[in-house]
C-alpha cells in the first residue's frame, strides 16, 4: 500500500500546484500556512483519488481477484466467477484492465496464463513519465512469453509488442544512457536440428528509437561478439563436437552457437564461413540453408 499513498499524494500536490498557480500568493503567507492548506487539499484528494477508479467488472461472470497501483496506474484483475482459482505463479482465467484516474486507458482481455503489469521504472519516451510493461506468460516450463510496453500519452500507444516464446524478456540499461533496452533471445532454433535443451538461442537486443517512436532489433549494436568471446565459444563448440563425435545433432548445435552469435551480430558472411570452417558432415550445404531460412524469416533477426 506504499505505493499507492505516495502516488496518491503526488495527485494531491499536483492538484495543489494548479490551484496556487491560479492565486495571488501575498509575500504574507507562512510556510505553516502553506504546509496546512496542503493538509487539507491532500485529504481531500486522496478521498477524491480513491473514488476515481470505477469498480465496473469488465464482463459478464467476472469478480475482482486483485487491485494494485502501478505508478500513476491502478490495474485491476478480475477472475472468472465459474472458475476463480489463481495459482501462487498468478495463472488464472482473467481480465486484466488498467486505470489512469478514472479512465480505463487497457483492456488486455481474457487471459488463461499469468499477465503481469508493471511499470518500466524510468522514463524511455521522453515525456517525462514512466511506460507500462506488460508480460503475458502461457504458463508451464516451455513457451510462451510476450511482452508489450506502452507509453501513456493520452492514450495507450504501444511501443514494443513482441513474443518471444520460450525466451524470456528484461528491461535493462545496456548503454547507461537511462533508457533501457529489452534484451531477450531468439527461440526460432528450439529443436530445429537437435533437442531443446541444446538447441542454440541466440541473444537479442531490443533499442527504442526516438524517430520511430518504438523499439527495434539493435543487437550489432549491443551483443557483437568480441574477438575473445569468439575464441571462447569456439573453443566450447569444438570441444563438444569432439566428445560426441558421432552425435550429428550436438555437432550442428554445438557449431551453430558462435555462427549464429556473430550472424545475429550482424556479421552474416564471417558466420557462415565459420560455419563451413567448424561444420563438415554431409548435410553442411543443407543445414546452412535452413538456418539462413529460419534466420530471414525470424522477426527478432536484423534484416537479411
Ligand atoms: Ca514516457
Amino acid at each position: 500500500m506504499g505505493g499507492l499513498s505516495t502516488c496518491r499524494c503526488e495527485i494531491a500536490v499536483d492538484f495543489f500546484a494548479r490551484q496556487v498557480q491560479g492565486m495571488t500568493i501575498n509575500g504574507a503567507v507562512s510556510a505553516w500556512r502553506l504546509s496546512l492548506s496542503l493538509a487539507t487539499v491532500s485529504a481531500a484528494a486522496i478521498v477524491s483519488a480513491a473514488a476515481q477508479t470505477p469498480n465496473v467488472p469488465p464482463g459478464k461472470g467476472l469478480v475482482l481477484h486483485e487491485q494494485r497501483q502501478v505508478d500513476r496506474f491502478v490495474v485491476q484483475q478480475w477472475v472468472s466467477e465459474a472458475s476463480p482459482d489463481v495459482s501462487a505463479s498468478g495463472l488464472c482465467e482473467c481480465v486484466t484492465v488498467v486505470y489512469e484516474g478514472n479512465r480505463q486507458i487497457l483492456n488486455l482481455g481474457l487471459d488463461y496464463g499469468i499477465t503481469r503489469v508493471e511499470s518500466s521504472g524510468s522514463d524511455i519516451t521522453g515525456d517525462g513519465r514512466a511506460e507500462l510493461v506488460v508480460t503475458k506468460h502461457s504458463g508451464g516450463a516451455h513457451c510462451c512469453e510476450s511482452t508489450t510496453i506502452y507509453s501513456v500519452e493520452g492514450v495507450a500507444r504501444d511501443i514494443l509488442s513482441v513474443s518471444t516464446g520460450n525466451c524470456p524478456g528484461e528491461l535493462i540499461d545496456l548503454d547507461n544512457d537511462g533508457v533501457p533496452e529489452f534484451q531477450t533471445c531468439d527461440d526460432t532454433f528450439a529443436n530445429a536440428f537437435c533437442s531443446f535443451a541444446f538447441s542454440p538461442m541466440p541473444a537479442v537486443v531490443l533499442a527504442y528509437e526516438k524517430a520511430r517512436r518504438a523499439y527495434a532489433v539493435a543487437t550489432p549494436r549491443y551483443l557483437n561478439p568480441s574477438a575473445r568471446q569468439l575464441a571462447a565459444s569456439v573453443a566450447t563448440a569444438r570441444k563438444a563436437m569432439e566428445e560426441n563425435p558421432r552425435d550429428a545433432d550436438t555437432s550442428r548445435c554445438s557449431a551453430l552457437a558462435p555462427v549464429l552469435s556473430l550472424i545475429y551480430g550482424g556479421r552474416v558472411d564471417e558466420g557462415l564461413a565459420l560455419l563451413r570452417l567448424l561444420y563438415r558432415r554431409p548435410d553442411a550445404l543443407q543445414l546452412e540453408h535452413k538456418t539462413m531460412q529460419l534466420v530471414r524469416k525470424s522477426t527478432l533477426s536484423i534484416g537479411q
